[in-house]
């Protein structure tokens, strides 16, 4: 209905009175409808008081266009999506997914400096994992299922892209060809050729590298360190550097030998990234912590499924408060291969349960004496196997996530997801030296809960004795 209409029919001045007193009254229930609402969206978590380091109020209702940022809908070309008065950047994982997350932080970061927009791939299984999980291509995980990228575009105040939004991934988007800068084979020497990944095969690029210049290097001609400084890279994305940096590419499968592109500037592997030394990202001012990864906040989605798995191994009721507990993640398996020589068996290698328990005691201290919280409870997640093992946790009164029917009912990356995000809502963090899974989560409990975290040490007998 039109609202001018009848008007001066209709203004009578008590009316009047009375359409301000409801246009009022009506105005202040939507901002205190508007406030409950704000307010409930951790509270529908039910997470315990403690949790104060509240999220920075997100613009998320605002819905993101990104036709801003391309010319239109996904098409079967990437570069005919580009705007050509745009410039972009990505790059490709190839790692487990906590390294691959790691991969994502740095890509980011790399953006904000070089003033590209993003544009982010999913997540893969690893190279390692292609045997027992199949073939490459199922299971993509897309980041933004898993990551607030609204939160996170508010946060950074940078457009985001992912690569659905860019290219079609259907039957229809064709192959095409590209040319993308190579660290990998400049940061170690085991492997002279581009670092594999099977994000270009999923996405459809036909890649043809260009061998980054030595100078890359954060410790140039040293061969035990993989780090490369994020400026080193950025200076690729502009054109002096780039053109000095030039060498002969490297062939793509098609037999297409191509530049770095200018446009969607493209590297095979951020992961080894720093800005002054090698494993940053557990040091205080790491940038790409804290211009990046902090601002990674989980989706409402993940983070209520991680509550659900709590609250069962919790044995709590539905919509009653979780307890505030101490988070661990005990990482073995592989971890085998770091120990150090003549303790190359788990018992020998890997801390005791004796060991972890004195380290949770110490947060648990720490806990009720800054802050008078009271974490009785400890949850545990691992990626061991080894049933005798959670049975000494089980004896600990400690608790562990029932992973049974996780895979089967959600999918092949729901374990660590779900872990990933239950370690985040410590109130405190024992972790596992050298563990990036372990680094990321006691970087967001003391970021996001500041609470205390312990890293326990490994690899030799009394390794983590002071
Ligand atoms: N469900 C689950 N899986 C885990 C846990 N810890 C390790 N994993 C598995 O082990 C893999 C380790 O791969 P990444 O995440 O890349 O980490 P990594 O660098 O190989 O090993 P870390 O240094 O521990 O991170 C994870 O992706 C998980 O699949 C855990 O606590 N829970
Ligand atoms: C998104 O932006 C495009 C280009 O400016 C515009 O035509 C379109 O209407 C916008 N869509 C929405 C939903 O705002
Ligand atoms: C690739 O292309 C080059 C130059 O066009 C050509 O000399 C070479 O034979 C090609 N190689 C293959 C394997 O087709
Ligand atoms: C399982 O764990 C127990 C307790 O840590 C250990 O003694 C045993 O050797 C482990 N078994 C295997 C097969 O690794």
């Amino acid at each position: 209905m039109d609202c001018t209409a009848s008007r001066s029919h209709l203004l009578t001045r008590p009316r009047l009175i009375w359409i301000s007193r409801l246009v009022i009254i009506a105005s202040v229930a939507c901002i205190g409808l508007f406030a409950i609402w704000q307010f409930q969206v951790p509270e529908k978590l039910q997470l315990h008081a403690l949790w104060t380091t509240q999220p920075l109020k997100s613009d998320s209702t605002r819905p993101f266009n990104s036709s801003l940022y391309l010319n239109g809908a996904p098409t079967s070309i990437s570069r005919e999506n580009l705007r050509p008065e745009m410039k972009y950047i990505t790059s490709w994982g190839s790692g487990g997914w906590t390294n691959d997350v790691i991969s994502m932080i740095n890509l980011l970061y790399l953006a904000l400096i070089t003033e590209r927009i993003p544009i982010i791939p999913v997540f893969l299984p690893g190279h390692q994992l292609l045997n027992s999980y199949g073939y490459a291509g199922e299971n993509p995980l897309v980041f933004s299922d898993v990551f607030d990228l609204a939160y996170l575009r508010d946060a950074m105040k940078i457009p985001i892209l992912e690569w659905h939004q860019v290219k079609g991934q259907d039957d229809f988007s064709q192959k095409e060809s590209i040319g993308c800068w190579s660290v990998w084979p400049v940061i170690q020497k085991q492997d002279p050729a581009p670092r594999k990944s099977f994000i270009p095969w999923f996405l459809k690029l036909d890649v043809s590298y260009t061998k980054a210049p030595d100078w890359i290097k954060l410790k140039p001609g040293n061969e035990n360190d993989r780090v490369s400084t994020f400026w080193a890279l950025a200076a690729l994305a502009f054109p002096a550097t780039r053109q000095a940096s030039l060498v002969p590419p490297w062939p793509s499968k098609k037999n297409v030998t191509l530049p770095p592109d200018q446009h969607l500037l493209c590297f095979d592997c951020l992961y080894y990234l720093s800005v002054r030394e090698s494993d940053e990202l557990e040091l205080d001012y790491s940038p790409a912590w804290r211009f990046v990864g902090q601002h990674m906040r989980w989706t409402p989605y993940i983070e209520r499924m991680a509550t659900k798995y709590l609250r069962k191994a919790f044995k709590i009721a539905e919509h009653d408060e979780i307890p505030p507990f101490i988070a661990v993640h005990v990482r073995h398996n592989d971890f085998i291969d770091w120990c150090d020589e003549g303790f190359k068996s788990p018992d020998d290698c890997f801390a005791p349960l004796s060991t972890i328990q004195k380290r949770v005691k110490q947060v648990q201290d720490e806990l009720l004496t800054a802050k008078g919280i009271d974490t009785m409870h400890v949850v545990v997640t691992s990626d061991e196997k080894n049933n005798t093992w959670w049975e000494g946790i089980r004896e600990l009164g400690w608790v562990r996530l029932d992973h049974e029917e996780t895979k089967e009912r959600y999918g092949f990356w729901h374990p660590i997801l779900i872990d990933a995000v239950v370690q985040s809502m410590g109130a405190g963090f024992v972790g596992t030296a050298r563990s990036t899974v372990s680094i990321l989560a006691s970087r967001r409990v003391e970021t996001w809960r500041n609470g205390p975290t312990r890293m326990v040490r490994w690899g030799r007998p009394g390794a983590d004795d002071d």
